[in-house]
């Protein structure tokens, strides 16, 4: 394109204005000012107490806590797309700093993970070197930025102080229970108490004084919401580690690395996060979060609500969950997964009389069929099992159990359809109404019972049937004993019908499933928090005090976790922390009367998401030795009020990328704290917005590799690479697809207030947009424009002329209003791109009335830009006299009778007679004005039906008509 940059262009050549805004003096201003900001402190946040307290007028105020999603201290820097959420949040954190809050607004690092551990597998750097080298790097290109933080309160998750925490949050955690008839958490120990007192009954069936420690710690471990247990988790050979469900791909694989995920059995760490699940739900209504998330969330919960139903067999019973139990009438078989404890108890020596060969597996006993197909589904991952595969495998267990709604004998199968891990792992198959039982029964020759009246035409004769039918319109039918009949009655009513009888006759109860599992919290690597818990010689885990916190990572030689085979899935994590014997075998009294023993640390370490789910909390009180965060400071900054119902930060700036794993896991521990008393907040986050994504041009060549996007030419609109034809799509920006832009390269040809301006004016902030180097030096105009209404580009001196308001033409004081009104509902809304056309708008007005700006105007128009471009702004306003930064003056506020649109009175007449007048808008057009007139309703009877020969406009004040 033919724009030439007049910053890079500009070292001033011999015409140019000697005190023109241009690059090298924004880099001037704004280096001058960002040292000025950190030197006078501009941007502390005062506590109303603590050694953060001060200032007790911004203390009085109410208070706005704005926060950024805390990055990760990448090695490769940041491109320009990174920031677009940090300057958002500034821009907005300064515009409620100038409308009357006391603001906090500051940002640290989650700096735990992975490319710092891989860097230091392949390097032998220490992670804690590079990472500091990372952040270093960042911080001094988020002060480019001129962001207005708090400095004081910045802080790193791999920081001993900080961790020290998190370490204590886990043993908080650990040592509670959650008490459903409460429905919150509370201390372990007054459930041991009440075991002790015979208040609840012991799991088992004896008293509490009678069982060994080791006993007692597996009965309390089935209650912690923080346990060991052995259960199935994902286990990725290829990577070395476990992983969160959370980390598992649709298709079985590691988010990361893409490697083979397996179940195995291996004692990990996991949050009972399940215990939550209804509130985590309820909770979400009051939040202010986009939909999309608080969607997302709710079907990671997955609340399901149905029944329980018990299937006789031989004196036992098989529990199923299910969803509809309106169509128990229509189960005709039964189905457990193939690892359900009760399996082998069922499995009878030989197949009962008249077994059908289909149903065998071509297996000579039950036992032989069953051992068989377990090991053919041991090897499916959950996501394989669940696939709506066609072929439904299966095998009969050789047993039946009751239906207890018609006593029905109904066959017993496993098969790979239904998932340990949800409801009961049994279900009631019903072939009807269930396409997967529909397959099945197909498949194993089963009946299909319909039990709900089709409605689209295709009868009831299933014999016909091509698939289920399943339909919450439909009318239940041939579903009745001698007790219930739902015959008639719709799926809702039916489901009560018989929930009712189910719990009436003791054979099941209405109930509520989750699809939400507990968080698998202990990972095999090296770089995370180790966690503050060590076992005796017995194997029982015990905490440590919280005098022995933070349990710091010992150094070690080797940073890898052993990783294997990626497709081996016989394999089990070795740890890294585990090679440190020194560290790991250790002598402690831990102050519980035992005196000094010996113990093994645990030496997994917990999951990088441990760090930032309670960092703003910390942000509150970061320096504090004593307390996580002071209670009073908590209330102050996150407690609950009016609009808050549960309190939490006032607004959450970051990527839709989180929807479920942090922003859960965050809520999670916030409700942990909360019910134990530590904060006052029950929600971390009150209002949450997700910002768009900067999007980059990739360009490839023939062979489909990415090529510096710098070095791209355009001709015609076709694009080359060293005279080579390349393809252009717009994708992500990054070092990898050559395209990432630094905000460095951008502030040193414009300045950072222009990039903060064209970061905000590419769009709506919640919508990605591609970037476009080109079109940046728009904004820069803008502020030369502006520069140039306010000083004189020769002599550098204040060009506004000391004007009485009253002297101030109308038309100016309309534009200066109507902007003050818009901009101000703009940023209140982060609307942050039209607020910039407003004000560009005022600028424009301004330039083209000529002369010197009236002072106060001028005044006006640099507070309205001071939270956009804030470094330009100090620079004017100091020019205008002022000795007080500009972040702490008030905004303008707009004076209504300017911002109402000026009408202006048209007069109407017929043959030159005035027949009605008009109140129009002074840029009403000829045509419009021409209509308005016609359909004026005294015009309409004036003319009485008579034609029109000719209508005479003059807009904005005279329409004459002339009658045919
Ligand atoms: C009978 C039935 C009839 C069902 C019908 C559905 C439709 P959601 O809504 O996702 O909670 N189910 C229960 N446990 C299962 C398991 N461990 N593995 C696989 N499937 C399982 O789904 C609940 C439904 O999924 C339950 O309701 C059960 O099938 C099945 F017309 O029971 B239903």
């Amino acid at each position: 394109m033919s724009e030439t940059n007049p910053a890079a262009t500009a070292p001033v050549s011999a015409d140019a204005a000697p005190h023109r805004y241009t690059a090298a003096m924004a880099a001037e201003i704004e280096a001058r000012w960002q040292d000025f900001w950190d030197a006078e402190g501009t941007y502390t946040a005062p506590n109303p107490k603590g050694d953060l307290a001060g200032d007790p007028e911004l203390v009085a105020r109410p208070k706005k806590f704005i926060m950024d999603m805390f990055p990760y201290p990448s090695g490769a820097g940041l491109h320009v797309g990174h920031p677009l959420g940090y300057i958002a949040t500034d821009v907005f954190a300064r515009f409620q700093r100038m409308t009357g809050h006391n603001v906090l607004h500051t940002l640290g690092f989650d700096a735990f993970g992975l490319p710092a551990e891989q860097y230091a597998v392949q390097t032998g750097t220490h992670p804690r070197v590079s990472t500091e080298a990372n952040m270093k790097n960042m911080v001094s290109q988020l002060r480019r930025l001129g962001l207005g933080h708090d400095k004081r309160r910045s802080f790193a998750t791999i920081d001993p102080e900080y961790y020290k925490w998190t370490q204590w949050i886990f043993l908080q955690i650990f040592n509670s229970w959650y008490d459903d008839e409460a429905k919150r958490a509370r201390p372990i120990d007054e459930l041991v108490a009440q075991f002790d007192s015979g208040e609840r009954a012991v799991p088992g069936g004896r008293t509490w004084s009678a069982l060994s420690e080791a006993e007692r710690a597996d009965v309390l471990g089935e209650f912690r919401l923080a346990y060991a247990s052995d259960a199935p988790v994902n286990w990725c050979p290829g990577l070395g580690t476990v992983l969160a469900n959370e980390e598992v791909t649709a298709d079985g694989r590691s988010e990361r690395g893409n490697f083979p995920v397996f179940k195995s059995k291996l004692r990990q760490w996991n949050m009972r996060i399940t215990a939550y699940a209804d509130r985590l739900l309820d909770d979400l209504d009051q939040l202010d979060w986009p939909e999309a998330i608080k969607l997302q969330q709710r079907n990671w919960i997955g609340r399901s609500e149905g029944a329980r139903v018990d299937f006789p067999v031989d004196g036992e019973r098989i529990t199923v969950f299910t969803t509809r139990p309106d169509t128990l009438f229509g189960a005709t078989y039964m189905v457990l997964a193939p690892e359900h404890p009760l399996v082998e108890k069922f499995t009878p020596a030989a197949w009962p009389e008249g077994t059908r060969e289909a149903w065998t597996g071509g297996h000579a006993t039950p036992t032989e069929a069953v051992a068989a197909y377990r090991a053919q589904a041991a090897s499916k991952s959950d996501v394989e099992r669940q696939a709506e595969a066609k072929d439904k495998t299966g095998v009969f267990i050789g047993a039946y159990a009751t239906n207890p709604v018609n006593g029905e004998q109904v066959p017993v199968f496993i098969a790979d359809y239904v998932l340990m891990g949800y409801g009961t792992g049994a279900i009631m198959a019903v072939p009807a109404g269930d396409q997967r039982d529909f397959e099945f029964a197909r498949a194993f020759e089963l009946p299909i019972r319909c039990i709900v009246e089709p409605t689209d035409g295709r009868g009831t004769d299933t014999a016909t049937w091509e698939d289920a039918f399943a339909s919450y319109d439909a009318k239940i039918m041939a579903s009745s004993n001698d007790e219930v009949s739902l015959d008639g009655l719709s799926v809702v009513e039916a489901k009560e019908r018989i929930t009712e009888w189910l719990e009436r006759t003791g054979a099941g109860e209405g109930t509520v499933n989750f699809r939400l599992r507990d968080w698998l919290f202990s990972r095999q690597r090296y770089w995370g928090e180790p966690f503050p818990i060590v076992y005796d010689e017995d194997g029982i885990a015990h905490p440590l005090p919280a005098s022995m916190l933070p349990l710091e990572l010992p150094e070690v030689e080797d940073y890898s976790p052993r990783t294997f085979d990626p497709d081996d899935a016989d394999t089990k994590p070795e740890t890294p922390l585990s090679r440190n014997e020194d560290w790991v075998h250790v002598t402690l009294d831990l102050g519980d009367g035992r005196g000094p023993r010996r113990y093994r640390r645990e030496t997994n370490t917990m999951p990088n998401w441990a760090g930032s789910c309670w960092y703003e909390l910390r942000y509150l009180d970061p320096h504090n030795s004593e307390q996580l965060v002071d209670p009073e400071i908590e209330q102050y900054w996150m407690g609950p009020r009016e609009g808050l119902p549960h309190g939490g930060v006032d607004l959450y700036v970051g990527g839709a990328e989180h929807a479920v794993l942090h922003l859960l896991y965050a809520r999670f521990w916030s409700k942990v704290l909360f019910d134990l008393g530590h904060v006052s907040s029950s929600e971390p986050f009150h209002k949450l917005f997700n910002q768009g994504m900067i999007q980059a041009y990739v360009y490839r060549d023939s062979r489909g590799i990415a090529v510096p996007a710098a070095e791209v030419e355009e001709r015609d609109g076709a694009y080359y690479y060293q005279g080579e034809k390349v393809s252009r799509l717009l994708g992500k920006m990054g070092k990898s697809l050559k395209n990432a832009v630094t905000p460095d390269e951008i502030c040193a040809e414009y300045g950072a207030d222009t990039l903060r301006l064209y970061e905000m004016a590419m769009g709506p902030l919640d919508v990605s947009r591609p970037w476009d180097t080109r079109a940046v030096v728009g904004q820069f105009r803008l502020l030369q424009r502006l520069w140039r209404n306010v000083v004189d580009e020769n002599t550098g001196e204040l060009s506004v002329a000391d004007v009485a308001e009253s002297d101030i033409d109308a038309g100016t004081l309309r534009a200066l209003h109507k902007a003050i009104d818009g901009v101000r509902q703009d940023l209140e809304g982060m609307r942050f791109n039209t607020a910039i056309a407003k004000v560009t708008e005022l600028n424009n007005h301004l330039t083209k009335v000529g002369g010197p700006v009236p002072r106060s105007v001028a005044e006006r128009l640099v507070l309205l830009v001071a939270p956009l471009a804030p470094h330009v702004a100090e620079e004017l306003w100091r020019k205008l006299g002022h000795e007080s930064s500009v972040v702490h003056q008030d905004f303008p506020v707009a004076d209504p009778a300017y911002v109402v649109d000026e009408t202006v009175t048209c007069v109407v007449q017929i043959k030159g007679k005035v027949k009605a007048r008009l109140e129009v808008a002074p840029s009403i057009s000829e045509g419009d004005l021409e209509k308005a007139a016609l359909a004026d309703e005294k015009v309409v009877a004036a003319l009485d039906g008579a034609g029109i020969r000719k209508v005479i406009v003059r807009a904005p004040k005279l329409v004459n008509i002339v009658p045919a």
